[in-house]
């Protein structure tokens, strides 16, 4: 069981990296100690672009949550995900079977929203036809973050009873993934119905990025089992770090022994592996993970964080010997850690981190997935309508009230909205250095958790949302903070 049952409890922040360990490094030829500012200032340039009123931004994320929202319930309802050009479904985890992904990733959304008789048919939809126990593979990572998550914001948000126990049939049924593995680490995938387990090369995100839900589940539940496989996998995972303190990025399942030992964070596939060690401390209260946090986090500042082109970078290092290996592209995905940064106490380097994020997106209409982190020329040029700078200025605004943040926030809005909005709802893009951004044709999920949540606690000030002490899972989900009326 968590050691601290409540998760509205025990929700202090972090205590920051000491400084010592925070300025005392300086890396590839240059200090990484003067790409911090002495204040705090400052998000994205965003210069010559107009700023709506919070009140008219957030009637406009709240049109466009709706127009992305009507393309799935035309198009899609029922269905995993949909594709708005073609207006024809997507199964996400298996082919032929669904689990109404979307609305699920979108109940505290819609909660948040006031869309009180869209969230009422999709807890009926879900009520009605969601079956965990569906004859198909899943993705243990997606199932948890997505589903199980989703669940719990879905009961959090609406008090339904149904919601919770259709989470905890779910996460029963993932639970093989853990108890089958001889070290802890889970399996990547299982089979619903059998329990059958598969996948023994596991990235560290897909490893440990649990302890939010199942932690919170346990809570619920008044059972440990969640919580307890979730510290195990941690415990696995972390007690084979190399000396330097550095992790690597993929683990053999049953052996324990690394396959990639090159320490790639903050990029994935290890991102969140690090973001739940947060965010499991400030949910759960849980001192160990915050201890490993702080632990994990000053050895990648120490040995991954460089000068590149006058921006904060973290660069791909050998676990055992932290020299660089590795390719040196950055992913989007990346972004998220400027808020991580920032929440676990290294506000300053969360806010240098953004503004690298940010003079990307001064290149582009949209963020590419990855770029050279040198010339930030796009090197995979397509755009998957990712949430994590909006993640990002959603944190860093929490913690420091500056508007600039707002303002790049809506800057990423309105470029998406230019760019990647159709007739059908959003779709990703193939290519963001093109006029238009070429199209594909797919809403992914978490558009509706994510992109638009972030946007949309930002400008509307909602009453549904506590301000002060709220927190959101890798996927958006609201496990704490979701105020009931
Ligand atoms: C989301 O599914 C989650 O944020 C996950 O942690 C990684 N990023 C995707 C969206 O980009």
């Amino acid at each position: 069981m968590p050691q601290n049952p409540s998760p509205h409890r025990d929700l202090l922040p972090l205590r920051p990296l000491s400084r010592r360990t925070v300025l005392g490094t300086a890396v590839a030829g240059t200090a990484v100690t003067a790409l911090l500012p002495g204040t705090a200032t400052a998000a994205a340039p965003a210069s010559g672009s107009t700023h709506p009123t919070d009140r008219a931004a957030a009637a406009e994320v709240h049109a466009e949550f709706l127009h992305g929202w009507r393309g799935y319930t035309a198009h899609a309802w029922g269905y995993d995900e949909v594709c708005p050009v073609s207006r024809r479904h997507h199964d996400f985890f298996a082919a032929g079977h669904t689990f109404g992904l979307s609305m699920v990733e979108a109940l505290d959304t819609l909660y948040l929203m006031g869309e009180d008789a869209e969230l009422a048919r999709s807890c009926d939809w879900i009520e009605a036809h969601l079956d965990p126990a569906q004859n198909c593979q899943v993705q243990l990572f997606e199932a948890v973050i997505r589903l199980v998550g989703g669940l719990l914001a879905g009961h959090l948000a609406t008090g339904r009873a149904s919601l919770l126990a259709r989470a905890r049939e779910l996460s029963d049924r993932l639970l093989p993934a853990f108890t089958k593995s001889p070290t802890g680490i889970p399996y990547t995938h299982v089979n619903l119905r059998t329990g059958a387990v598969s996948g023994t090369a596991v990235p560290l995100a897909e490893a440990c990025t649990n302890v939010m839900e199942f932690g919170l589940l346990s809570d619920l539940t008044g059972d440990g089992r969640y919580f307890d496989a979730s510290m195990r996998a941690y415990r696995a995972v972390i007690s084979r770090r190399s000396s330097l303190g550095l992790l690597g990025s993929t683990i053999h399942t049953e052996t324990g022994r690394w396959i990639d030992a090159t320490a790639v964070a903050p990029n994935p596939p290890v991102d969140s592996f690090y973001e739940y060690l947060w965010g499991g401390s400030a949910l759960l209260g849980d001192r160990q993970l915050g201890s490993w946090y702080r632990q994990l986090t000053a050895a990648i500042i120490k040995h991954q964080a460089v000068a590149v082109g006058g921006r904060l970078w973290f660069r791909s290092v050998d676990s055992a010997t932290g020299e660089a290996a590795g390719g040196t592209a950055q992913s989007e995905l990346g972004a998220f850690y400027a808020g991580l940064l920032a929440k676990g106490g290294d506000l300053k380097r969360g806010q240098s981190y953004f503004r690298t994020w940010s003079d990307v997106l001064a290149r582009y209409p949209v963020l590419p997935e990855t770029v050279d982190p040198a010339s930030l020329a796009a090197v995979d040029k397509g755009s998957r309508l990712r949430p994590e700078y909006a993640n990002a200025a959603f944190d860093l605004w929490r913690l420091t009230g500056d508007a600039g943040y707002k303002r790049a926030a809506y800057r990423d809005f309105a470029g998406m909205r230019a760019n990647q909005r159709v007739a059908g709802g959003y779709t990703v893009s193939e290519d963001v250095t093109v006029r238009g951004t070429r199209p594909g044709d797919l809403t992914p999920a978490y558009w509706f958790a994510e992109n638009m949540k972030y946007q949309w606690l930002m400008f509307s000030a909602t009453p549904r949302f506590d301000y002060r002490s709220g927190i959101l899972s890798t996927e958006g989900k609201v496990l704490s903070g979701l105020v009931r009326r």
